[in-house]
């Protein structure tokens, strides 16, 4: 099922269906039943109505637009080759320092076989992330890629942030571009979204000042999509950013998108207080989250995919924004890290089974996909891909 082939007749009943108390949303209204883009000003004050209810529905009505039913997850796995780290970023639960007694460094034998772990499930994607480690050179990076690709031939390698690649170029005394052609001769399919956090520089130099800045992040970005990578993009939110700043980060990657069209996902991050030195802030509420991904929706009218990452969201919160613009729940995780370490309660890992049972209830239709959202069909222990 392609979600460009649908039809949406009954998006056409539903246009007079909208109402809202909130009049500063009629004319947003318009524009989006039109079709048109959102400025940065209507951004504002779809974070600032009250009328969740109305935002969540004109997100509804582009979702559905889009992709009908269709809801997306995959069956991934996630690897973190080290937490050791030499940012010391306040957002972070996850880093260590060189010498922290809790920081792990997986030697490549280690790393392979996490990877095998969990492949009864027949994954078709790895998604590896981790620490900026001050010794560890891009040559060991290239080997893990090169040693999955030999071991796991079928699985697509979604590996290191727009900030890793920037470190490990820099380590390596090299272009973005050389390392770039570097990690797609080991083997790297596609880029995750991580590291993006909040381009504003005010707030960016609080919570991740040892970072590449927002405009280095969206260059490298930029060079990996002219490189022929696919990749997505988060936000991380719920910390010290107001509204503006949110919509700032938003325009920011459509106008990127509408350069290059290399990102496939957006991914909005709330913020996870626990172990960090921001521990004194509280966390997301259900309807900030739940708005964050309506506002995306909107606001991203380029972007194909809008992603409720359940580890994030929470299974039940996730479940609901299939109903507020989202198409994506993620995958089957198996193992995750940096959340957990930032006092996430939910589980490590979920089952297709889990996956789709939620999409179900939700009303919504589950399609299996690869990373590059290519339906996925089963057979026992393996899998298809139509590409
Ligand atoms: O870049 C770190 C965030 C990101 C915390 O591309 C935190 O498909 C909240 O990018 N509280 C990594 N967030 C995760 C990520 C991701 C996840 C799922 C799918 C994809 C994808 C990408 O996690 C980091 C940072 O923004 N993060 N610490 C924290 N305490």
């Amino acid at each position: 099922m392609s979600a460009e082939t649908l039809e949406f007749p009954k998006n056409d009943a539903k246009k007079a269906a909208f109402r809202t108390y909130d009049a500063r949303l009629e004319p947003i209204a318009a524009k989006v039943l039109a079709g048109e883009r959102l400025s940065e000003t209507d951004g504002v004050i779809l974070y600032g109505s009250s009328d969740v209810l109305a935002v969540g529905w004109l997100a509804n009505y582009v979702r559905e637009k889009m992709h009908g039913d269709v809801t997306y997850f995959n069956v991934n796995r996630h690897i973190n080759p080290t937490n050791v780290c030499v940012a010391a970023c306040k957002l972070c639960a996850f880093g260590r320092k060189k010498g922290d007694p809790a920081g792990y460094t997986m030697a490549l034998d280690e790393a392979w076989q996490t990877a095998a772990s969990g492949y009864s499930e027949a994954v078709t994607e790895f998604h590896i992330v981790g620490g900026l480690h001050p010794d560890l050179p891009l040559e060991f990076f290239l080997d893990l890629v090169r040693g999955l690709k030999e071991r796991f031939p079928k699985v697509h390698i979604k590996a290191f942030t727009m900030v890793e690649i920037a470190f490990l170029a820099r380590r390596a005394k090299l272009t973005i571009e050389e390392t770039l052609v570097k990690l797609r001769e080991a083997g790297v399919d596609s880029m995750p979204g991580g590291g993006a956090e909040i381009f504003a520089p005010r707030v960016r130099s609080i919570i991740c000042d040892h970072k590449i800045d927002g405009s280095e992040w969206l260059e490298t970005a930029r060079l990996a999509h002219q490189h022929g990578f696919k990749s997505n993009a988060t936000m991380l939110y719920g910390h010290i950013e107001n509204d503006a700043d949110r919509v700032d980060h938003l325009v920011k990657l459509r106008a990127l998108q509408d350069d290059t069209g290399g990102f496939q996902t957006f991914i909005p991050l709330a913020f996870h207080p626990e172990n960090t030195p921001l521990d004194h802030l509280p966390v997301t509420t259900g309807l900030t989250d739940i708005r964050q991904i309506a506002v995306s929706r909107l606001m991203l009218d380029n972007f194909p995919h809008i992603k409720a990452y359940w580890q994030m969201m929470t299974p039940k919160i996730a479940q609901i924004a299939l109903r507020f613009g989202a198409d994506d729940l993620d995958g089957t995780v198996i193992e995750e890290k940096i959340y957990h370490d930032a006092g996430a309660t939910t589980p490590q890992g979920m089952t297709r089974k889990e996956l789709c049972r939620l999409i179900s209830e939700a009303g919504r239709v589950p399609v299996e996909r690869d990373t590059l959202y290519h339906p996925v069909t089963r057979t026992e222990d393996s899998f298809t891909i139509a590409v």
